[in-house]
């Protein structure tokens, strides 16, 4: 990745972004007419905080402190012209959800990875402080199995010292290697601080070509 990628992503960022939908179900979907980067990640992972902070945008998606309450998938047009899709996929592995909640989940994003042709990429996120986690496993084998290629990237990394940063990354990059539809490099952010987001505005340009 070269500067120029970086800068030439700051550009596409710095353009609109706007909603564009909310999709409770595979029938509201948008035509999949452009292509698509998707986030998931565990409840209070940081997905909110990080797609505000990438797009610049403090109230872009809503950070929430009811964690599992939406159950939908949300398309955000950016660029202009139109270069791409954010997804925000609902989060997962959130304490004391209803099975049914589970469930609806496991169908939605499944049937979503699965069928879904302007999918280029999906980013996981991973909190830095606590690693990958068996549900965030869950994730990356639907993943891998629906063939979406995917990237890890560590979210809230201005939380935990350099030492542990690093050994977390190490450790997560090394799973990834062993993961089939995985991308072998890992990329930590922090929301707060701004750390790495330059270089996940590139990672979402590059993979919608
Ligand atoms: N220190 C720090 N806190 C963060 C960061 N990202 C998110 N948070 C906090 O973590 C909590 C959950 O964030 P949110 O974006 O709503 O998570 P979501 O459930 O994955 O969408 C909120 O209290 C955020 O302020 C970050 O990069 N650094
Ligand atoms: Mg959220």
């Amino acid at each position: 990745m070269t500067d120029d990628d970086v800068e030439a992503a700051r550009k596409v960022f710095a353009g609109p972004v706007a909603f564009l939908k909310s999709a409770p179900a595979l029938e509201y979907l948008p035509d999949a007419t452009v292509p698509e980067v998707a986030f998931a990640g565990r409840s209070n992972v940081g997905k909110s905080s990080l797609l505000n902070a990438l797009t610049g945008r403090n109230a872009l998606a809503r950070t929430s402190n009811t964690p599992g309450r939406t159950q939908e998938l949300n398309f955000f047009d950016v660029g202009e012209p139109l270069r791409l899709r954010l997804v925000d996929m609902p989060g997962y592995g959130f304490a004391k959800a209803p099975p049914e909640v589970v469930r609806r989940w496991r169908f939605l994003v499944n049937d979503f990875l699965r069928g879904r042709q302007a999918l280029k990429r999906a980013l996981v996120l991973i909190d830095a402080r606590h690693g990958i986690k068996d549900v965030d496993r869950e994730i990356m084998a639907m993943l891998d199995k629906a063939a979406v290629s995917y990237r890890l990237v560590l979210t809230k990394a201005d939380k935990v010292k350099a030492t542990d940063l690093a050994a977390v990354s190490e450790a997560t990059a090394a799973e990834a290697r062993k993961r089939p539809a995985a991308h072998p490099d890992i990329i930590a952010t922090s929301s707060e601080g701004g750390m790495g987001l330059a270089e996940l505005r590139a990672a979402v340009v590059e993979a919608v070509g």
